[in-house]
């Protein structure tokens, strides 16, 4: 068979009432609108400055907006749900005339049902749908979910990292919920997965984890990867928060080259042209 009658089977996430094409990799540009936010330092609090940040991520080519308005960072205190849709609801109804598809970053019931009301459809919960009633609110709107993996809680999980085998445990862990996901009755095909880098884990278990990344994709999910900004790239680089943009490209980069699906990500612009790259040379390899 030539090149040109090589048909591939490109996966799909479905997301409410969408499909998302994985014929290449997405960026996940995030807005942080929480007061603590460790990357930006809280600039994007205000209402204001958050729509102009989310609509310049939009401009920049970001296939999907990721609305936080809980830090989770190591160390971060947990937000009331009231306090949390406060911060969240209005960027999202801001945004919801856009065609980009809107995600927001929760783990609570109550804000996922206000979220999805204001035009999110995607589920991004660091906690895979723990939380009591998580998984109902998913399944009867048929929203797209990201399960992600952490050990422990945001505010001790750095405390003391430990694994049998990081790669094997984080595998294990994603499995088992997925397959609590498709028995609360949320179809397979609108699951993603995420390793958690940074969330009760050593730089040796992050670095690991990006190393073996392609063994998420026994699972048959899309796979989402968030490195930007974190404390592993500062040690690797010696660079402070501020100025971890070219590290945090090249991590997106080395993920998608693993098999990331989806890249959660501060810098939109330049993550977009190291993709580009990524692409190009794919599209020529045989
Ligand atoms: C992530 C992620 C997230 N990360 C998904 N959602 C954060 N799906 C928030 C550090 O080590 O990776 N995937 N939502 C931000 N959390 C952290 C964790 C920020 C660790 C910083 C660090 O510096």
């Amino acid at each position: 068979m030539r090149k040109s009658e090589v048909r591939i089977e490109h996966p799909v996430w479905k997301i409410r009432r969408r499909e998302l094409l994985l014929d290449h990799v997405l960026v996940m540009g995030i807005v942080n609108v929480t007061p603590d936010s460790f990357a930006d330092g809280g600039r994007y609090f205000d209402h204001a400055q958050a729509l102009v940040h989310a609509r310049q991520l939009i401009d920049e080519g970001a296939d999907i907006i990721d609305v936080g308005g809980e830090s989770t960072r190591p160390g971060a205190a947990e937000v009331s749900p009231n306090e949390e849709i406060r911060r969240v609801v209005p960027l999202l109804e801001a945004l919801a005339g856009s065609t980009t598809p809107l995600s927001v970053d929760t783990s609570k019931p109550e804000v996922m049902r206000a979220a999805l009301a204001a035009g999110a459809t995607i589920i991004n919960d660091v906690r895979a749908l723990q939380q009591p009633g998580a998984a109902e609110v998913v399944a009867e709107h048929a929203c797209g979910v990201v399960l992600m993996h952490m050990q422990g809680t945001p505010a001790t999980m750095q405390q003391a990292p430990h694994y049998r085998d990081v790669t094997k445990d984080v595998v294990q862990f994603l499995a088992q919920r997925v397959q609590y996901a498709q028995a609360q009755g949320i179809d397979k095909r609108r699951i993603a997965i995420d390793p958690g880098f940074g969330f009760g884990k050593t730089d040796a278990h992050n670095l690991t984890l990006l190393a073996e990344l392609s063994e998420l994709e026994r699972m048959q999910v899309p796979i989402v990867v968030g490195l930007s900004r974190k404390a592993t790239l500062g040690r690797a680089s010696g660079r402070a928060v501020e100025d971890r943009g070219w590290a945090s490209v090249a991590a997106a980069l080395l993920a998608a080259e693993r098999g990331a699906n989806i890249v959660r990500v501060h810098e939109v612009a330049a993550t977009r042209d190291a993709l580009a790259v990524l692409e190009a040379m794919r599209g020529a390899a045989r």
